[in-house]
């Protein structure tokens, strides 16, 4: 009889890899072996380290809820943490609970086999090894397969060619340096806005307009920090409860019950506030367009305020999406960095770029000398990096395959036919919609759940049925392209940012509680939609 070497193999040593190791090594006294590509933990955090890189959901929202005492003895410095304070977190949670030993770091996952008869999963690693386990928990990451722009003659350019996705450990200085970015997304603007007063000239090559609305970020006093830390559930609150959950208050109804001075009230309060408030103003905002009008333009307005410059105001002013339907970035002094002598956008739009060449980029007829180029151009969200490990499922059938015209599985986590696989924060499910650790705690549980309960049965396998998985498909079918997301022409929220994506419904935008709802009668009615065998 074959034996297996572990219970559970965890990829990823990000929000997702950590609690996994922790719930299963510690709380269910599991045999657990980590594999993480990066030489630490963080995940995100340990690759993203551009300059002005933060979180952009208040730090003491965006951060684990299992464990009274981590909440309690970690203290935020600032409202929004930036990268390097949310890395020493995600180390410090890794130490706190002894989770590095169940690790292997700078490895990399290159297959994943299931053998029915042993029922087990092979998992192949770029150091030659193969090990076994009767689970895998797949933390890869949406975020984490770099989008690669076809930009000809990238590898002629001689001067300092970095990527916001896996930016160096070291420092890099940019002092007094001609620098290029490409990208306005978030983390484009992250750079842009912390970069533009320190460079000698900065180049901003801009293809979409973003509606980015100011952070509000503040450092938090010592003993405000402690008080939130040690009050952590009056200062979250049943942030579980909340359709994004992130305990903000009751959205007001549709803008078009609101008079038109409320609406302009509703919108400067949380203007002020900050961040995600500006989303959670009006109930119907990703579903009714006026209402979204009335928002985008109150951006637009604000916009036009604070650019001096006309023309250049125009060109940063979004026009052809709705509000959050890309989305939506924060700023600090964005807007502002555009009235700096030294700082020029160039509209790769109407000028789109022809050519990288060893001394700078080549957009429409115009050559842009630089000598640091910065690209910020995204990433294959949701199903890139599960797409890039091979894996092959019952019948021989690969995920790939099975993914071909886009992704299915039920509930968000499993797969159909790739038994006993859960998939963190994949698609369709709520992920880019809601509060990205609270996310990824509620779907660990449900895994640790979905084993116990094939323990408990003296079973070896769970797997979503087909009939099951095609109902979860035409859900998320029939729900998103009644929402605004839909609407968006080059966004991640539908794959149309990668060529050769399948387009569509990549996320299920029903807001937690339902979400949680159906995991809970799932698990009511006795697994309903899985064979467990
Ligand atoms: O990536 P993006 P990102 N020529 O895809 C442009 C999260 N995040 O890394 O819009 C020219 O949003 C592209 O243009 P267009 C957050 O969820 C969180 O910035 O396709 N331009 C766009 O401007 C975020 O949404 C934080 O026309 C090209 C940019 O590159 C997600 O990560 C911080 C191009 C890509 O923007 C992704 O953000 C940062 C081309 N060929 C990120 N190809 C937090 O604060 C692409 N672009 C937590």
């Amino acid at each position: 009889m074959q034996t297996t070497d572990h219970d559970v193999v965890v990829i990823g040593a990000g929000f997702s890899g950590l609690y996994a190791v922790h719930k299963f090594r510690d709380q269910l006294g599991m045999t657990v072996a980590g594999f993480e590509a990066a030489e630490g933990v963080g995940g995100t955090w340990w690759w993203n380290r551009y300059p002005g890189a933060r979180c952009d959901i208040e730090s003491v929202h965006y951060s684990y809820s299992f464990s009274d005492d981590i909440q309690r003895e970690w203290h935020w410095s600032e409202r929004y943490a930036r990268q390097d304070e949310l890395l020493r977190y995600l180390e410090w949670v890794a130490d706190r609970l002894d989770l590095r030993r169940s690790f292997r770091f700078a490895v990399r996952v290159t297959s994943l086999q299931w053998e029915e008869d042993a029922a087990h999963w092979r998992i192949s690693t770029d150091d030659g090894a193969t090990t076994t386990a009767r689970y895998v928990l797949s933390g890869v990451g949406g975020l984490s397969k770099p989008k690669v722009p076809d930009f000809p003659g990238v590898d002629t350019f001689e001067g300092e060619l970095y990527w916001t996705s896996s930016w160096p450990a070291e420092d890099v200085d940019l002092t007094g340096k001609r620098v290029a970015v490409v990208g306005t997304g978030a983390s484009g603007i992250q750079v842009i806005q912390e970069i533009a007063d320190k460079v000698g000239h900065l180049t901003v090559f801009q293809r979409t307009p973003n509606y980015a609305t100011p952070l509000k970020n503040h450092s938090v006093a010592p003993e405000r920090s402690k008080w939130l830390a040690h009050n952590w559930h009056e200062a979250r609150g049943n942030s579980f409860a909340s359709p994004i959950g992130l305990p903000y208050p009751p959205q007001a109804p549709s803008a078009a019950a609101v008079p038109a001075d409320e609406r302009r009230r509703i919108l400067d309060e949380a203007w002020d506030k900050g961040g995600l408030y500006l989303v959670n103003t009006f109930g119907d905002m990703m579903w009714n367009p006026e209402t979204n009008e009335v928002t985008a333009q109150y951006i637009r307005d604000r916009i036009a305020e604070r650019v001096d410059d006309p023309a250049t105001a125009r060109l940063l002013t979004p026009t052809d999406h709705h509000y959050a339907t890309k989305r939506p970035p924060f700023e600090t002094n964005y807007y502002e960095a555009f009235n700096l002598d030294q700082v020029d956008l160039v509209d790769v739009r109407s000028a789109p770029i022809r050519a990288v060449t060893p001394t700078g980029i080549t957009a429409g007829d115009v050559h842009h000398d630089v000598d640091v180029i910065i690209l910020a151009t995204g990433f294959d969200v949701f199903t890139g990096a599960s797409l890039a490990i091979p894996t092959t499922g019952r019948g021989g059938v690969t995920l790939q395959q099975k993914w071909s015209g886009g992704p299915r599985n039920y509930l968000g986590v499993q797969i159909s036919g790739f038994p006993n696989l859960f998939n963190i924060i994949g698609p369709l499910s709520i992920v880019a919609l809601y509060n990205t650790p609270l996310l990824i705690e509620a779907q660990v549980d449900f895994a640790a759940d979905a084993m116990l309960e094939v323990r408990d049965r003296g079973a070896r396998t769970i797997d979503a049925t087909p009939q099951a998985e095609q109902r979860w498909v035409d859900l998320v079918n029939g729900v998103f392209p009644i929402s605004l997301w839909s609407t968006a022409t080059n966004s991640w929220f539908t794959g149309a940012n990668i060529a050769d994506k399948p387009q569509g419904a990549y996320v299920l935008p029903i807001g937690g509680p339902l979400y949680w709802s159906m995991y809970e009668q799932t698990k009511a009615n006795g697994w309903a939609g899985f064979a467990i065998d």
